[in-house]
């Protein structure tokens, strides 16, 4: 049976091939990161062939896809929004990078192959995630500028994303609440910085690139923050509920860690509750959209059924 005839009515969309949006966002994103990453023979050599190592290492590309899906909802072009969605799966992959050091959550393996710093070191590890999250930047200011937004308020939209009250915010309080019991009010702190920030970028940086109204700015933030939270309660789930195989990374973890997350502080049938809600008011928060945010629509469903 198609998942359309489980939707409830407050999910409600037109019919909408998310599967050819994918490849084709995801094939553009790809050629788009090969064009902007010096190559791999470009001297030093082991630090740009580490920073292609994680990049092609087979990410979902899921913020890429919200930058473009947003884009178009618009009514913007692929290529005015390229280099803004190369540059937040520049800043994410370095986050993984560096999440995945002995000194974070040591990990092995990522998108189903070795960690940086197992195949590199952790030396040229660090530097392939500094380098990365530098060279968002240097990327970013390629992309054209706006009416509404000039390279300033692009460049302030990442950095404030990627930085020590957002992105490294959520970080800290993940690591400084491990072993301890944090409240719900606490997990979402953390989840709010540490995973919806970014993904809020990312769909706010795509209605930037289709030069958006500030009404059509606001409500894509109300969806980007709703969506990126419930993608981490969902990122939570799956970490009780899946293979290491599956995930492409070490499942079990969070349990392992005993770090707090929403199976653990309110139960998996709980979690799945609140991943729905969330997903719910992402989608109410596209009504101004009408038609043109078929895209954002389908990417916050699959991101709600995921299983990886
Ligand atoms: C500055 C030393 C230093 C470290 C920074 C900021 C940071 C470390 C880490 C970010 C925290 C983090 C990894 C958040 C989790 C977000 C998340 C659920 C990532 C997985 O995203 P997917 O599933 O991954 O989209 P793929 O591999 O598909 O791209």
């Amino acid at each position: 049976m198609p998942a359309s005839k489980h939707r409830p009515a407050s999910r409600k969309r037109a019919e909408f091939n998310l599967n050819a949006f994918l490849a084709s966002s995801t094939a553009s994103v790809n050629a788009a990161l090969n064009h902007f990453l010096p190559p791999d023979n470009t001297k030093p050599t082991t630090i740009h062939q580490a920073m292609r190592y994680s990049v092609f290492a087979g990410g979902k590309r899921m913020r890429p896809a919200l930058v473009l899906a947003a884009a178009a909802a618009c009514g913007g072009k692929e290529a005015d929004a390229l280099p803004l969605a190369c540059a937040v799966e520049c800043i994410h992959t370095y986050s993984l990078i560096h999440d995945d050091l002995p000194a974070m959550d040591n990990d092995d393996y990522r998108r189903g192959k070795l960690t940086s710093h197992k195949v590199y070191g952790e030396g040229i590890a660090i530097l392939a995630g500094d380098a990365l999250l530098t060279h968002a930047f240097e990327v970013a200011v390629q992309a054209k500028g706006w009416p509404r937004y000039c390279h300033r308020d692009i460049i302030h939209e990442i950095s404030v994303a990627a930085g020590s009250r957002q992105l490294i915010a959520g970080q800290v309080a993940d690591l400084e609440s491990e072993g301890k019991k944090i409240s719900a009010d606490q997990l979402k702190y953390i989840h709010e910085r540490k995973t919806s920030a970014l993904l809020c970028c990312a769909v706010r940086l795509g209605g930037m690139s289709a030069n958006c109204s500030a009404a059509e700015l606001k409500a894509l933030t109300d969806f980007g923050y709703h969506v990126g939270l419930a993608f981490q309660v969902i990122d939570d789930i799956l970490d009780v509920t899946q293979t290491s195989a599956k995930l492409g990374k070490t499942a079990g973890k969070d349990t392992k860690a005993q770090k707090a997350t929403y199976p653990a502080i309110v139960g998996l049938a709980k979690s799945r509750k609140i991943a729905m809600e969330l997903t719910d008011k992402a989608f109410l928060a596209l009504k101004p959209f009408k038609g043109r945010a078929a895209a954002l629509k389908a990417l916050a469903e699959f991101l709600l059924e995921r299983d990886r």
